[in-house]
């Protein structure tokens, strides 16, 4: 891959990563005419987090032909839910068939980004050196920090320790006492990964999620084949995998409704169906509303646990030791390896990068209330500062791509009224971003992810749900079609 020379004057955009978000913003930005762009990139390759997972049986639960990315088609998806490898070359596919190589930098991490009032423009440093840029676009993306528990001892571990998010395949585990902890979304796919592998896999839930059940089959030649020909026929099976999620959301997904009563029937039942004894079905029945934390796919998940080398430890852990992990009731369990399927820190992934705005403003200052974007993206002291996935737009029933798109969209609309109005710069108004935030508050106290009786990566501190999109992937896009001008202070080149 050629690579993008080191740019000397400053740049238009500066994009942060290059996964999904930052890839889209780039091939967008091409396509409109702005070519005086730069990502940069802290790994040797593109992918974000679809580079960093590769624990064995890392898939996406969202469909892969829903996943892609709307100006970039795929026709040849393999599966209805692709593996972590084939969304991973997607990626890289999409990299090469958009051109972007002479536009990155990678292997160069962001270590910090100042606003310059004087001139208008981010200065950025990096470890190769500084940047300038007019426009500075984060792609950072909210689940990348790993969340590593609290847990006593944990680092005298004397085995292998490893996080979901960073794998060491350099670890056999044939034959060994294999340790995992926790239940969510990854866990639910390291543990039926590996357990016939392993001599023996202890999971150590906290909390059981609820699994329904998930259908993945393989797309044969012949559909494949039929998707390349007929680009309308792949056009309506993701227009449907679109609008069945979208349905969920209208029908009140968000909150406790009738749809959730018969979602957690659905659950109970395939919970009934793949788990016969009654102790560890038990052990396995949540104890809050279906919707609260994500809700987990699988077919594989509960078989797993029922296999003769599999053990459910649902006690509490008192400390790990370097033999094992021992629980509060003194039971020990003796491991060889031990894994944490412990999720992400999104405060630490969002602002991990330092970013001072006007007047010595640090991004992580001004999140001290609260974790928040006008409109999700862009944030009152930032001038020209855009964040792609940003505070509240993560979503737990539908493809996040289609978020990004939308925010990607809404970027380029404020770039171009920049270039029409010669602006130097634009950031939301205090007072529209603080009426968004009202809003959005009021329309989260109702939701079921603060009403359904559970804790999550979701929320903060105070319980707040900071990651999630209140409402239909529609009406998200709808409101970011078209900027409101009145929501944003706009500052004409030559007023400083
Ligand atoms: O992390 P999680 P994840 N002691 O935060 C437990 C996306 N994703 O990596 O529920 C004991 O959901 C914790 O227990 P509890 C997706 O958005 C997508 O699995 O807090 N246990 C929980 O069980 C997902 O939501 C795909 O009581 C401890 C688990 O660790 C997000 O990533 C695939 C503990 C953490 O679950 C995160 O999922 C994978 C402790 N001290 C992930 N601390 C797709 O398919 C934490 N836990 C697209």
């Amino acid at each position: 891959m050629t690579e993008a020379a080191w740019p000397a004057k400053p740049l238009d955009v500066l994009v942060i990563g290059a996964g999904f978000s930052g890839l889209a913003m780039a091939i967008r930005c091409l396509q409109s005419g702005i070519d005086d762009l730069l990502v940069v990139e802290k790994a040797e390759e593109v992918g974000g987090t679809w580079r960093e997972n590769t624990y064995p049986g890392a898939a996406c639960d969202i469909p892969a032909h829903l996943y892609a990315l709307s100006f970039a088609p795929k026709d040849d998806w393999s599966r209805t839910y692709a593996g972590q490898p084939e969304i991973a070359a997607y990626l890289r596919e999409v990299t090469d068939r958009f051109g972007l190589a002479k536009h990155l930098a990678l292997g160069t991490a962001v270590t910090g980004a100042v606003w310059d009032e004087a001139r208008s423009l981010w200065r950025v440093e990096t470890d190769r050196g500084p940047l300038e840029a007019r426009v500075l676009v984060s792609g950072m993306g909210a689940l990348h920090h790993p969340a590593v528990p609290a847990i006593p001892g944990l680092h005298t571990f004397a085995g292998a320790l490893f996080h979901t998010a960073a794998w060491d395949h350099g670890v056999p585990l044939a034959g060994k006492r294999v340790g995992v902890i926790g239940t969510g979304a990854s866990a639910i796919q390291v543990v039926p990964a590996i357990a016939p592998e392993v001599g023996h896999l202890t999971l150590f839930q906290r909390t059981p999620p609820w699994v329904v059940p998930r259908n993945d089959r393989p797309i044969g030649p012949r559909m494949q084949a039929l998707f390349r020909r007929l680009p309308a026929a792949r056009r309506l099976l993701r227009g449907v995998q679109f609008w069945l999620r979208e349905a969920q959301a209208a029908l009140g997904f968000t909150r406790v409704s009738g749809l959730t009563r018969l979602a957690e029937a659905a659950s109970r039942r395939h919970l009934r169906k793949q788990v016969p004894d009654l102790d560890l079905r038990a052990r396995l029945a949540p104890p809050y509303r279906l919707g609260c934390k994500r809700v987990l796919i699988s077919d594989d998940y509960y078989p797993a646990l029922t296999r003769p080398n599999v053990t459910l430890e649902t006690g509490a852990i008192r400390a790990v030791t370097p033999d094992g992990v021992t629980m509060a009731d003194g039971t020990h369990h003796s491991l060889d390896v031990l894994v944490l399927a412990t999720g992400f820190d999104v405060t630490a992934s969002l602002a991990r990068v330092p970013v001072v705005g006007r007047d010595g403003l640090i991004l992580a200052r001004a999140w001290g209330e609260r974790v928040a974007a006008h409109r999700g993206v862009a944030l009152a002291g930032f001038p020209n500062f855009f964040m792609l996935l940003g505070p509240n737009t993560g979503l737990g029933h539908n493809s996040v791509v289609l978020m990004i798109e939308a925010q990607v969209g809404f970027v380029l609309a404020c770039l171009a009224e920049m270039r029409t109005r010669n602006l130097a710069a634009i950031e939301p108004a205090p007072e529209a971003q603080a009426r968004y935030l009202a809003e959005l508050e009021a329309r989260l106290s109702g939701s079921i992810w603060q009403q359904g009786g559970c804790a999550s990566w979701y929320q903060d501190a105070a319980g707040r749900n900071i990651a999630l999109w209140p409402g239909t992937v529609v009406a998200y896009q709808r409101a970011m079609r078209a900027p409101n001008w009145g929501e944003f202070v706009l500052t004409p080149a030559g007023t400083r």
